[in-house]
């Protein structure tokens, strides 16, 4: 590929249509960072960074990622000569340690930008095979279980393939039961933790066992891949990992430890698409199903997510809802849209195979900087 000889950093401010709660807390506007790397032609790819604004999910931030982009990722992708994306990443691992939200932002562009020199769709230069995706829904915590009832009916009737809610200790037993009466008993209904409990919690965790989800994701906290070993042989349901998936190495160690039946994987959170790939052969491999988790990303890391997705090994709904679902209007043309529970990989375009609205990211952005070889801004 055609070396990356500028880097455009930008934040944008992006409201979403509710606020969406989880265990590890409340968002209502987006601080959402995006990478534009150009080669010497003026060809552009895009990249979405998924850290979020407080370290609740992930120790990375917007602003730890700003900064190691900035000091330490770009230095490495920009002025030199890769021969492929597929590159990009393990350069970034020999460069420096952690920060693999931050070193995906800019490999996930790249991956676009290779894609874009080479006039072909990302999904089928990732290997992807599938023409559309399933989408599932994650519903963010409730007032009531009522309200969640509601919602999850509605997003049956909507043509989702999966509905997960999310659930914490003291707002999960009842909000299961009610979310499992409004989609019906077989309908794929599946639990996200996001790490609130611990092993002492055995007994309500065997209550929300009992309602046959598809899987529980991530009850335990990310570091503890021996208690979710220990978890799945106490549960019926399959344990799906996300936090605690930080990489293929970790990926290794969580199945080779019996601690992930299925694996969430967020191309985002584990270093880009290179390290997402790992995942899903190692996981093919060893007979673990897999499915792309969503980080509440714009339209562009969207777009990633979609082309990943087409990947054979991903054989379950992800977390891929069309853009109305979070936004009054996203910064992609054409939105993402929803066709019988399915969302179509845009195989007839290059690159991500959606245009960023530039227009409209203007009036959204809040902050930009520009970065070309030598100056690493430390
Ligand atoms: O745990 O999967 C998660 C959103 C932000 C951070 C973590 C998670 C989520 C979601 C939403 O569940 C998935 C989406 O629709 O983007
Ligand atoms: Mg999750």
């Amino acid at each position: 590929m055609n070396a990356i000889v500028r880097l455009v950093l930008r934040e944008i401010a992006l409201s979403l249509r509710e606020p969406f709660r989880t265990a590890s807390g409340s968002t209502r506007h987006r601080r959402i960072l995006l990478i534009e790397a150009f080669d010497a032609d003026g060809a552009a790819g895009w990249g979405e960074c998924v850290a979020e604004e407080a370290p609740s999910y992930s120790p990375e931030t917007v602003d730890t990622a700003r900064a190691a982009i900035s000091a330490w990722v770009a230095p490495v992708a920009l002025g030199r000569r890769f021969d492929g994306p597929e590159q990009v990443g393990p350069a970034l691992e020999r460069a420096f340690r952690g920060h693999p939200m931050a070193k995906a932002a800019v490999e996930m562009a790249a991956w676009d930008l290779a894609a874009q020199q080479e006039g072909r769709p990302l999904a089928e230069l990732l290997g992807g095979t599938r023409r559309r995706v399933e989408a599932g829904i994650s519903l963010g915590m409730q007032t009531s279980p009522d309200a969640l009832a509601r919602q999850a009916a509605a997003a049956v009737g909507e043509g989702y393939h999966r509905v997960k809610i999310k659930v914490a200790p003291g707002e999960d037993v009842a909000f299961g039961f009610a979310a499992r009466k409004a989609v019906g008993e077989e309908f794929p209904l599946s639990l996200d933790a996001n790490a609130a409990y611990t092993l002492d919690d055995l007994a309500v965790l065997r209550r929300l066992d009992a309602l046959h989800p598809v899987m529980i994701e991530q009850p335990l906290e990310a570091d503890d891949l021996s208690g979710h070993a220990r978890l799945a042989d106490s549960l019926e349901s399959p344990i799906c990992l996300d936090e605690s998936v930080t990489s293929a190495a970790r990926a290794a160690d969580a199945i080779a430890w019996g601690a992930a039946g299925i694996i969430n994987i967020k191309p985002g959170r584990v270093g880009g698409h290179g390290a997402a790939r790992a995942i899903h052969d190692l996981a093919a491999e060893k007979g673990i199903p897999v499915w792309c988790g969503g980080m509440l990303e714009s339209g562009i890391g969207r777009a990633h997510n979609v082309a990943l997705a087409s990947l054979p090994g991903f054989t379950l709904p992800g977390d891929l809802s069309p853009s109305r679902r979070y936004w009054k209007r996203d910064v992609v043309l054409p939105e993402w849209t929803m066709a019988q529970g399915c969302l179509a990989v845009p195989l007839d375009r290059p690159g991500i195979g959606v245009e960023v609205d530039r227009e409209f990211l203007e009036t959204l952005t809040t902050w930009r900087q520009e970065l070309r070889p030598g100056d690493a801004i430390r």
